[in-house]
């Protein structure tokens, strides 16, 4: 990774972080650019005494909140979120966007749903005029020859995700397979994530198109950010 892409990743990251108030309770996306938002936080939380709470999307998540001294709790406590902070693969001009690099889309999308205001931080090389990158789709081991055989019919190249053994599935937080699927440019990518996301089996794909409204991107640049 670039020094200018990691000064990026920060800047947006510390931007995001900064969003943050006093007594909020927010979701912690996975990532790279999510990890710099919670390295802020955790200097917020010991200069300036920042009372939070954090749901994280991932083990990684969790793990990495534990060091950082960011309190955890669920969404079984806080159902509904002042704001979300996660990353994404691709952002196209509408904010619908592809994630799931991290395979952790599932749990971003429950607590992307839960959140008042959904920030995504991303460095500029994510952002494109058209959905491109492989969509990643969780999905039960019981579906996966039900799920490639519907993913292929949709015109896309499933591939599974490997694990540290070659042809071992990557196993995801919630025990199941993730499968990485390009479908090229992708024309309409709300009906492609109804498509995908209603293959019985499927938890969730990475096609994120339900949450522009609220969604507010904060691109990072190695001479600060912008946001759109
Ligand atoms: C997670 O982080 C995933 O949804 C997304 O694919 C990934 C982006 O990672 P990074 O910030 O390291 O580029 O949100």
């Amino acid at each position: 990774m670039s020094d200018d892409v990691v000064i990026s990743k920060k800047n947006a990251g510390y931007y995001a972080a900064d969003l943050v108030k006093d007594g909020m309770i927010i979701g912690l996306g996975t990532g790279s650019t999510v990890f710099y938002a919670m390295e802020r936080l955790s200097v917020r939380i010991k200069e300036e005494g920042l009372n939070i709470k954090g749901v994280p999307t991932s083990f990684q998540t969790a793990m990495r909140a534990r060091d950082y001294g960011i309190p955890l709790t669920t969404l079984d406590d806080y159902p509904k979120l002042d704001l979300a902070i996660d990353g994404a693969d691709q952002i196209d001009p509408n904010l619908c966007m592809i994630k799931g690099r991290g395979a952790a889309q599932t749990r971003e999308r429950c607590v992307a749903q839960a959140a008042e205001k959904f920030v995504v931080v991303a460095d500029e090389g994510k952002l494109c005029d058209v959905l491109s990158a492989v969509v990643p789709v969780e999905l039960i081991p019981f579906s996966f020859g039900l799920v490639v055989e519907r993913l292929k019919e949709l015109s896309g190249n499933p591939k599974v995700r490997e694990g540290v053994k070659k042809d071992g599935p990557v196993i995801t937080d919630n025990g199941c397979i993730e499968i990485d699927c390009d479908f090229g440019e992708i024309k309409d990518a709300k009906a492609l994530q109804m498509e995908i996301n209603n293959i019985p089996g499927v938890l969730s794909c990475g096609l994120f198109t339900e949450f522009g409204e609220k969604t507010v991107v904060v691109v990072g640049k190695t001479d600060g950010v912008k946001t759109l």
